[in-house]
């Protein structure tokens, strides 16, 4: 497996030097945001990870390779690419062995991240169960992943286009912890609040870095949620986001989406119908991310 990554020299040169490196996905790029916001967003969070002392890895599959850690070119590509494939674990094989260019989703970063030795991983907000799933069957890749491979995801919670109440019972059953960064609720993405708590409220990096480490080393595998809520003077107001996202679901069944496509076409959706306000609020929490992951993995650095 090893000799499918292919590491950046930025990412090569800190994995040699032992420094913390921080894993980001490539979805939010090629599916998740539009251009040219979507290559700016990449390189600034990658910049929020460097000043807070960790070294950024975006990952994304090109040219037959896991690459670790893109180059201004590889960015530009991906947030301007029409044939970027949203690649999850079950995509992984397919769009390496047929040399395809493919994003990687939550799932898929994270099996690229723990291959790559990184524990951390900073993203926007992880997929989950959708509304109607008991019909639908639609329940994100994310959540199983989450159960079996060992890496920390800081994300926003997910978004209430999903079924929030069904995903933490998700995460449950899979012995997945959620904490929370800040407050002691589980944050809704474009909001601070879904009404839900956090299992474990835990604000300082030092005791996040203990607690996953604990974790890991009584032989639990599985990822952990941090869940760090949007900044409030970036958050929506619920009620319109609230309506906005019942509208742009009903869209979504009226035209027949399904599958991979449901999630991006919510997302550009609910930004037209926000005419633009919801990709603000998705580009602060992101950045905001940015930094709560690079301090997680500077504290687990130092608890290794
Ligand atoms: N949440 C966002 N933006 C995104 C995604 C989630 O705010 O772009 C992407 C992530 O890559 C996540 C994926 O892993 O959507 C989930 O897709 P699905 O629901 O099809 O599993
Ligand atoms: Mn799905």
């Amino acid at each position: 497996m090893q000799s499918f990554l292919l590491f950046s020299p930025e990412v090569m040169a800190a994995r040699n030097a032992g420094l913390p490196v921080v894993a980001l996905e490539s979805t939010i790029i090629s599916h998740g945001m539009p251009y040219p916001q979507n290559v700016q967003t990449a390189r600034e969070v990658e910049q929020i990870i460097r000043d807070a002392g960790a070294v950024p890895a975006t990952i994304a599959i090109i040219d037959g390779k896991i690459c670790v850690g893109l180059n201004d070119e590889q960015l530009e590509r991906l947030g301007t690419a029409q044939d970027a494939i949203k690649v999850s674990r079950r995509d992984l094989a397919y769009v390496l062995s047929q040399n395809l260019l493919g994003a990687t989703t939550v799932a898929a970063t994270m099996i690229c991240a723990e291959l790559a030795g990184i524990e951390v991983f900073v993203t926007g907000g992880i997929g989950g169960v959708h509304r109607g799933a008991e019909t639908s069957f639609d329940i994100s890749a994310d959540l199983q992943e989450l159960a079996g491979t060992n890496v920390a995801v800081v994300c926003a919670g997910v978004k209430s286009i999903l079924d929030i109440g069904l995903t933490l019972e998700y995460l449950e059953t899979q012995g997945v912890p959620v904490v929370s960064v800040g407050q002691p609720g589980f944050p809704a993405f474009f909001t601070r609040e879904s009404g839900f708590k956090a299992d474990f409220q835990l604000d300082a990096p030092e005791d996040q870095a203990a607690f996953i480490r604990t974790k890991w080393q009584l032989g639990l595998d599985g990822g952990v949620v941090v869940s760090n809520p949007v900044p409030a003077e970036s958050a929506m107001p619920k009620e319109e986001i609230d309506r906005i996202t019942e509208q742009a679901l009903k869209e979504a069944a009226a035209q027949g989406v399904t599958g991979k496509a449901v999630t991006p076409f919510l997302l550009a959706r609910i930004k037209e119908l926000t005419e633009g306000r919801s990709l603000v609020t998705n580009i602060a929490l992101v950045k905001h991310n940015a930094l709560v992951g690079a301090r997680l993995a500077v504290a687990l650095n130092g608890n290794a």
